[in-house]
């Protein structure tokens, strides 16, 4: 066992935030804006594989992994050595003052992974926002147009760019615009709540997002189509089946570049390395972040070399993007995967949340919908089956706060805040997953009644 390990079971020591988390929580009042919000008032002393411990001493089962960052577990042994190993050697020359070696094979490694058709280009930038904003300005020089399409639902990040695309106005966008302009949203193909009901929503979303690009934006003045295959912040939904291919033969008909923005539901966690592959579709250019660098700050542009290669010298880049520590932890993240065969274990883990989180919605009425692929399982909670109103922020704060009492760190989701997501690390192991389920059934009971 390596030095840093910490068992794999749930320990709690403290009430659950402890004495020194509130301390801690305290001094963050005063030194940290407010904006920066918390979901759980816990401060984290060390993490290794599925387990976060606190500054008391509790150990968590971590069911959120960061938002979607430790598909690999925190801090395994061969991504550490791998940054250390990069750290020892050389931490940053800038890739455009000197170029590195791991931010080469990292590009190669992911030019063969991504799903996309024909020679494949990668750039590298720190952070998922920014690989959109440069997939938006590929798309653009690529095509010579400006229009950007994305979904009601969607989240691309808190840059103006990626701020502009996302949907939800609370709280990402309150009173920080004026928006970036030729963004244009459509209707995501959310099967539960789809007004002609879940069998008419592909077609039906379909036809209104065809008739959308055609009469109002004008398909000739579209970038690029920027989708999430499985929406991530939005509450884990699911496309309807057709919708994703439907859309993305309109832009191969029309010169638009297809994106598919892969930073949350990418690398494995939703059973193949990318969840579009699950759609027949190849998209132009994929974005990649949060899991590919196992904790490191790195994200991924990859696309059609001709789309790429579109861009002027000097047009693309940044002084950190690629930093060669972060690109050889990516390098041991893409190995992990590889050797521990984590794609079918994403198959396995979301087999056993997913038979729980059913036998859950049989109990419940106000479980309205069950949902996710591979490793990325939710489920959307209502007041009521038969009017979908969203269940109140006070009982979802129950689920998810009577979890984090229970020693389980959860997510919600959704634009009405409703969904429960789970992300737990691909390699949890089966009596931790169990466990952590027990205390999140446990906290659905008390909420739920
Ligand atoms: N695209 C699909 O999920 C980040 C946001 C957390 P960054 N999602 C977590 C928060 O409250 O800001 C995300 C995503 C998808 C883009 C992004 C943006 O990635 O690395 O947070 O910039």
């Amino acid at each position: 066992m390596d030095m840093m390990d910490i068992p794999q079971e749930r320990k709690l020591i403290t009430e659950v935030p402890g004495p020194k988390s509130r301390a801690l929580f305290e001094r963050r009042a005063a030194a940290i804006p407010l904006g920066v919000a918390n979901l759980h008032p816990i401060v984290t002393a060390r993490a290794s594989g599925a387990i976060v411990e606190d500054v008391d001493g509790n150990r968590l089962i971590d069911l959120a992994t960061g938002i979607s960052v430790l598909n690999v577990g925190h801090t395994p042994p061969e991504v550490v050595a791998a940054a250390q190993r990069q750290l020892e050697l050389d931490t940053h020359t800038c890739f455009h003052v000197t170029a590195n070696e791991p931010y080469i094979e990292l590009a190669e490694r992911l030019n063969a992974l991504v799903p996309i058709d024909g020679p494949v280009k990668t750039m590298f930038a720190n952070s998922g926002a920014e690989a959109v904003e440069n997939a938006v300005k590929i798309a653009r020089k690529a095509t010579g147009r400006s229009a950007v399409v994305a979904f009601d639902h969607a989240f691309h990040g808190r840059t103006l760019m990626g701020m502009s695309l996302t949907a939800k106005v609370m709280p990402y966008k309150q009173g920080m615009g004026p928006f970036a302009p030729e963004v244009y949203r459509l209707p995501f193909a959310y099967a539960y709540r789809w007004p002609g009901g879940p069998e008419r929503c592909a077609e039906e979303a379909l036809a209104y997002a065809v008739d959308e690009m055609h009469k109002h934006i004008g398909e000739d003045n579209i970038a690029c189509v920027v989708l999430e295959p499985i929406q991530g912040e939005g509450g884990f939904i699911v496309p309807a089946p057709g919708f994703v291919e439907g859309i993305a033969e309109f832009c191969a008909t029309n010169g638009i570049v297809f994106v598919a923005d892969e930073i949350q539901s990418g690398m494995g966690r939703a059973g193949r390395w990318f969840a579009i592959e699950a759609e027949d579709v190849h998209p132009d250019i994929v974005t990649s972040a949060k899991s590919l660098g196992g904790g490191l700050p790195i994200s991924a542009i990859s696309g059609r070399a001709d789309l790429m290669d579109a861009v002027h010298v000097g047009g693309l880049g940044g002084t950190y993007g690629g930093n060669p520590v972060a690109a050889a932890a990516a390098l041991a993240v893409l190995d992990l995967i590889e050797r521990d065969a984590l794609l079918d274990r994403a198959n396995v883990v979301g087999d056993t949340i997913m038979a729980r989180l059913r036998a859950l919605e049989e109990r419940h009425p106000q479980i309205g919908e069950v949902r996710g692929r591979g490793a990325m399982c939710a489920m959307e909670l209502v007041e009521d089956p038969d009017t979908k109103e969203p269940l109140v922020a006070d009982t979802m704060n129950r689920i998810a706060g009577g979890a984090l009492e229970g020693g389980v760190i959860v997510l919600t989701a959704g634009t009405y805040g409703n969904v429960i997501r789970l992300l737990p690390p691909l390699t949890i192991e089966e009596l931790l997953l169990a466990d952590g389920l027990d205390v999140l059934e446990e906290a659905v009971d008390a909420a739920l009644g």
